[in-house]
């Protein structure tokens, strides 16, 4: 059986850790995956999660299962986080997950389930496993532009375009917040436009947020998800924790499903729960536990707050010194956007042949498509960075 199966695409992005791991170079610089680092290059576990892991070692007695949504209190502190009052909780229907990720396919798999001809409009370009999982779900993905490559911002107009080529009944895929790959996001009122298009058209937002808190703010940063569900009548919500919690290997996410009409949320709710018993039975428990006891306590959540806002604010000073040694060094303004570009990454819009070079010749690895980690790079490497792109033509 096994020899009928042929070798898959490898993620790009993370053929990009092997490479960078077997290079033998010192002055090697690694702003490839989407991992928070610090200055030292290390990803710290928070000091709230910690002390919640600690706590939890000592309060836990059991680990028999939970139940097939998860902890239902996991659920409420989550939807209070992403939605704050923007909906009634009886309006929602929510169920834990493994990451974001997991959020991601099983909203694709309930989009499939209720509406088979439903296309989902993704952005061009966008996380590279929107478009594998819905390939291998066999659901259809339609891109409509988002980024534009002139100015490094977004092509609202033919964004706009492109979306009103949409049916009755299709999703549409928008990044919450943070946009990746590009780091090139909508203004309010542009996302208000979107809003305003998507209902008239009768399409349904399907928003994915995975870096809520590094962007703007842990509030702003969630502004146009509490648009889009207070306003329209359906919406698809995937939230992961893995970064703005700091536990990737935890794979803790959840999946909101939010409607205006109450009476369809208890239906919806146990299709997500039929979902999570069809994929894995009960979702994991523990980076969620932690998540609850950080959120649900007034001085662990004020002290993760404070080290997600040192986080935020760390990488926003390296994209303005990004942007300072680049204009310095270029004698122009055309990488001006990464400053404006918010949380982890910025497209750069080098050509494949700079990014080998950079890779090559300065070993500084960035994904295939000029994307940057920011929290790779520090104040020391910022104009190492700088220079090579100079100086590989870009
Ligand atoms: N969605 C986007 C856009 C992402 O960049 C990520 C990446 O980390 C995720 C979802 C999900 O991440 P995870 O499954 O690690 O929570
Ligand atoms: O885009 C990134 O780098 C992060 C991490 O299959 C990631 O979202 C990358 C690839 C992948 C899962 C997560």
């Amino acid at each position: 059986m096994f020899n009928t199966l042929t070798q898959q695409p490898a993620d790009k992005i993370l053929a990009l850790l092997a490479l960078y791991r077997d290079d033998p170079r010192d002055t090697k610089i690694d702003l490839g995956v989407g991992v928070y680092k610090n200055a030292e290059g290390v990803t710290p576990i928070m000091r709230a999660v910690k002390e919640a892991e600690r706590r939890w070692w000592d309060a836990e007695e059991t680990k028999a299962y939970i139940g097939l949504a998860g902890d239902p209190q996991f659920s409420d502190v989550m939807i209070n986080l992403v939605l704050a009052d923007a909906v009634k909780r009886n309006q929602v229907a929510a169920v834990a997950t493994p990451g974001g990720t997991g959020a991601v396919r099983q909203a694709f798999e309930l989009i499939k389930m209720a509406n088979p001809s439903a296309r989902v409009f993704v952005s061009n370009p966008t996380w590279p496993n929107h478009l594998s999982i819905l390939k291998h779900l066999n659901v259809e993905a339609v891109t409509y532009r988002y980024f534009d490559e002139a100015t490094g911002g977004v092509d609202f107009d033919g964004m706009v375009e492109d979306l009103s080529g949409a049916q009755a009944g299709d999703v549409v895929l928008l990044h919450g917040c943070c946009h990746n790959p590009t780091g090139a996001n909508l203004t309010l009122p542009q996302w208000q436009a979107v809003v305003d298009l998507m209902n008239s058209k009768g399409l349904i937002p399907m928003v994915d947020i995975a870096y809520q808190g590094f962007g703007d703010g842990v509030d702003e940063d969630a502004a146009a998800t509490r648009l889009v569900a207070s306003s329209c009548p359906e919406t698809l919500i995937a939230a992961s924790c893995s970064k703005n919690f700091g536990i990737y290997r935890e794979r803790t996410g959840l999946l909101v499903a939010v409607s205006q009409d109450a009476s369809a949320q208890a239906t919806t709710q146990g299709n997500l729960a039929y979902l999570n018993r069809q994929n894995y039975s009960f979702p994991p428990d523990h980076g969620s536990r932690l998540v609850t006891l950080v959120l649900s306590d007034d001085a662990l959540r004020a002290d993760w707050l404070e080290e997600l806002e040192a986080t935020r604010l760390g990488m926003l000073s390296l994209r303005q010194q990004l942007a300072n040694e680049l204009r310095t060094l270029s004698n122009s303004d055309r990488f001006g956007f990464v400053a404006q570009h918010r949380g982890m990454f910025s497209r750069l819009g080098l050509s494949p042949e700079i990014v080998e070079r950079l890779r090559a010749d300065y070993a500084i690895y960035m994904v295939g498509d000029s994307r940057i980690n920011v929290a790779g790079l520090n104040a020391q490497t910022v104009p190492v960075l700088a220079r090579a792109i100079i100086e590989a033509g870009g």
